[in-house]
């Protein structure tokens, strides 16, 4: 809004650069979230409170304490990248459109699944969660296919290599967008677990998405270039404003958690975005805690009805079974955020090896 104002009415040439509108983006996210966020906890705990609290079964003794935590701040974290995407992006981009629609709709299920949790102890169904996913995945899908976007899927290193997957773009897609969410939704089990690497996968796209989006830059890293991604990258700050916000508060020890509506939007929007930016593959790789998390369960499900109840790890998701060693939560997590860091290194290296 503010784009159109000052730089097409006023003229404040200034405010068409993607740079600066994006530095205003994230402080904007960011101070909108360390502001209203003792608010929200203070809301979201008087109605958890009042619900009597909410904790899953198989939960380690050192999770017993947290009973009172409240959940859903993914509200806060959903609030203050619509207010400050709202301020500095370009809303007439399809991109910002598609993933504004993508934090909302995500966000909405989770927050759906976490109020029925809190009121009455259990949440929307597996089946109906997931058909609910699937189905906005398939909306946002056919969103990229209307706007005519490139179907082509491209890979790590090998510069020359692409594949046009046609219709099979919408199935790709929707697997990309709920393996994400799902994913993020997984990992979120400690206290800061699932935002820290998050917010280093936004950052890494931040990049990417404003190289992607420079004709130039593109051309010269060999990376296909998809007019209108800088605008993404103004976005993306917008979360990591945001992000950075919601963990000044979900730090050891966590004063609110994100939710279902923190860990499937903030994961859809990912998923979204390494679409947008034709970057799938290094999704998985700047991802990878999310990815590891995820193998994590299925191979121990997997085992688990092998050996007729034997376990791999002491619990999954992984960072479960750290802590059942005796790991101390803050520890566990620090280690992950660097494995994240380490990964994005990696990611953006690989950019550069083509
Ligand atoms: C998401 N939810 C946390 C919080 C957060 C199939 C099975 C692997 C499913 C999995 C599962 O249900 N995962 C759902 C994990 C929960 O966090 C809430 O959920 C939201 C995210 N969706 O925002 O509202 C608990 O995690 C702790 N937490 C923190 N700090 C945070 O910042 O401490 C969360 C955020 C919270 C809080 O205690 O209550 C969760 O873990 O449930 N199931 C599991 O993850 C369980 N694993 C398991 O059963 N493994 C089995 C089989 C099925 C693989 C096995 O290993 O044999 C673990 N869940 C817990 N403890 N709580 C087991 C250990």
């Amino acid at each position: 809004m503010l784009y159109y104002l000052l730089y097409q009415v006023l003229d404040i040439n200034v405010f068409k650069y993607i740079t600066l509108r994006g530095f205003f983006s994230l402080f904007t996210a960011f101070f909108v979230s360390v502001l209203i966020g003792p608010y929200i906890i203070n809301l979201l705990k008087t109605f958890q409170s009042k619900a009597g609290g909410y904790i899953r079964e198989y939960t380690p003794e050192t999770h017993s304490q947290k009973k009172y935590v409240p959940t859903m701040g993914g509200v806060l974290i959903i609030l203050s990248v619509l207010v400050s995407v709202l301020l500095w992006c370009r809303l007439d981009n399809p991109f910002v459109l598609i993933l504004i629609f993508t934090l909302i709709t995500f966000g909405i299920i989770g927050a759906l699944d976490d109020y029925l949790k809190i009121k009455y102890k259990s949440g929307l169904s597996s089946k109906s969660k997931f058909f609910m996913q699937i189905s906005a995945a398939v909306v946002i899908a056919s969103f990229f296919m209307i706007i005519g976007f490139d179907t082509h899927l491209y890979f790590p290193v090998f510069k020359e290599l692409s594949i046009n997957l046609g219709l099979l773009f919408i199935p790709w897609a929707v697997f990309i967008i709920v393996g994400t969410s799902n994913a993020v939704n997984l990992t979120d089990g400690l206290d800061g677990l699932a935002i820290g690497p998050a917010m280093i996968v936004t950052l890494t796209f931040v990049i990417i998405a404003y190289v992607v989006g420079h004709k130039e830059l593109a051309a010269y890293l060999h990376l296909p270039h998809i007019a209108g991604t800088g605008e993404v990258s103004v976005f993306l700050m917008a979360l990591l404003g945001a992000g950075l916000g919601f963990l000044w508060f979900n730090s050891f020890p966590a004063e609110m958690f994100m939710g279902d509506a923190g860990s499937l939007s903030i994961g859809a929007v990912l998923g979204t975005v390494a679409l947008i930016t034709k970057q799938e593959f290094l999704l998985a790789i700047v991802g990878g805690v999310f990815v590891w998390e995820t193998l994590s369960v299925i191979l121990q499900v997997l085992y688990f009805k092998a050996t007729g109840g034997k376990r791999i790890f002491l619990r999954a998701p992984i960072h479960h079974h750290y802590e059942l060693k005796g790991i101390p939560e803050p520890k566990i997590v620090v280690r992950i955020w660097i494995s994240s860091i380490l990964l994005a290194i990696l990611a953006l290296a690989l950019i550069k090896i083509r």
